[in-house]
């Protein structure tokens, strides 16, 4: 297995699952910049010249969760996924999506502060896509009242999805309104995965 990666790109979630989920692949590093994602060879791979893209023998998948519910439907031995028997499937799917609700303004932001430049930066868009961020975040703190993972079940895929964008926003909104949000990410942040994929490790 092999999967494409930028720093503190959404392929984050696909590292830190292949970690979760105990998973021996092969780690390759791309420059976050136009230059590097639009070459001939990667789109030939990933066809938008996007990350996250695993490839796995034949099969070729781009789209973060598309990743995340392919390895938990077929290399999954430690109950991150959750199938359509599960009484918790809805809900997995929900948070799985949710993700990439957040991950739009984190990446709008993000766009702001590594693609354009200084002097092309809008103050509109930069207040306007924080704020909604905070939003989304603040549907996350209300849910996390009451557990110390999205499901109860316990730790799951989907928070590698969440917590990536988790991880992301914390550059851009202060946590101070967000208790609930505060400690899930630091409880997030202990697990060996998580740090194997912060530091863009291929095993741990
Ligand atoms: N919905 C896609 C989004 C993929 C995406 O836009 N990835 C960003 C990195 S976070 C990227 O490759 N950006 C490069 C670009 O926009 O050219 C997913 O979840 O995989």
């Amino acid at each position: 297995m092999h999967l494409y990666h930028c720093d503190r790109a959404r392929s984050f979630r696909s590292l830190w699952l292949l970690h979760e989920l105990g998973l021996t692949f092969e780690l390759t590093m791309i420059p976050f910049a136009m230059e590097s994602l639009r070459t001939p060879e990667y789109l030939a791979i990933s066809p938008l010249g996007r990350v996250p893209c695993l490839v796995d023998g034949t099969t070729t998948i781009f789209e973060s969760g598309a990743i995340t519910q392919y390895l938990c439907e077929h290399y999954d031995q430690r109950g991150l996924g959750r199938d359509k028997h599960d009484p918790e499937r809805t809900e997995w799917l929900i948070w799985l999506h949710y993700a990439e609700t957040m991950a739009v303004h984190a990446a709008s932001l993000i766009q702001q502060a590594i693609f354009i430049a200084p002097a092309d930066h809008s103050p509109v868009v930069q207040k306007l896509e924080s704020r909604r961020l905070l939003k989304s975040l603040e549907v996350l703190e209300h849910h996390l009242v009451d557990r110390e993972f999205l499901l109860r079940g316990g730790f799951s895929a989907v928070d590698t999805n969440i917590g990536y964008s988790v991880h992301i926003a914390h550059e851009f909104v202060a946590f101070d309104t967000l208790p609930n949000v505060t400690r899930y990410y630091a409880r997030l942040q202990q697990r060996p995965a998580f740090q194997a994929a912060v530091e863009n490790r291929s095993s741990f």
